[in-house]
């Protein structure tokens, strides 16, 4: 197997990252034919978190009429694509660096079988100073939305109904960069009512992406304990 000098780095850093989580299952834009085989290459980077949906968990937001829960990620840096994926129900257990709802594992004592299909819309806010991550802000644009992919493991229905989307930056458009600065994922479904367990991925080729359940908890992990 030959391996280019371009790819090298995206396959050491994704080897020494250990690949936690769907860190193999959210896979990069750039593909590689090995032995005639077509395969996409993993980020460098991933950031996981893991979340459970119950009636104690309350909807931010609507979504075409559809209760929506949020999720914001600071990205340090500017990046050439995120890719973003939520399966449900969460699949592999949180590690050390996996960010994680403090509804998580109470949830998954209650009933670790319960799931939902999922749809994600993944936004750009206009947040970019990390020192004012707390203060909010709007949506700057869509970077995409999904609801079904065959790219990800199948629910336990045997449903293909996980998510994942992919957005590269563009040079061009000022707007559709993809610089330093605060992204939100929602969550939604159009099949049935958001409850269970879930996993949201991340993936760049920066280290460094954090994830929280609100822009107050993404303050504090970026910035310390100086709210
Ligand atoms: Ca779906």
């Amino acid at each position: 197997m030959k391996i280019s000098r371009l790819v090298l780095p995206f396959v050491t850093a994704a080897v020494l990252a250990g690949c936690s989580a769907t860190g193999p299952h959210l896979k990069s834009s750039v593909s590689e034919g090995v032995a005639g085989i077509e395969a996409r290459l993993p980020y460098a980077n991933y950031s996981n978190y893991f979340g459970y949906v119950d009636s104690s968990v309350q909807p931010e937001g609507k979504y075409k009429g559809k209760d929506t829960y949020y999720l914001y990620a600071w990205v340090p840096a500017a990046v050439d694509e995120i890719g973003v994926s939520m399966m449900s129900p969460a699949v592999s257990k949180p590690e050390g660096a996996d960010f994680k709802h403090a509804n998580f594992t109470p949830g998954m004592q209650k009933d670790a079988d319960k799931f939902f299909d999922t749809y994600i819309v993944f936004d750009r806010l206009n947040i970019i100073d990390n020192t004012k991550i707390k203060n909010g802000g709007k949506v700057l644009q869509n970077l995409g939305r999904n609801d079904d992919t065959s790219e990800l493991p199948a629910n336990p229905s045997g449903a293909n109904y996980n998510s994942l989307l992919r957005k590269t930056t563009s040079m061009n458009n000022a707007s559709e960069a993809l610089v330093r600065g605060v992204y939100r994922i929602s969550f939604t479904s159009f099949r049935s009512n958001v409850e269970g367990s879930f996993e949201a991925t991340i993936g760049t080729n920066v280290p460094g992406v954090k994830i929280a359940a609100s822009l107050e908890e993404l303050h504090e992990l970026v910035n310390g304990n100086k709210l």
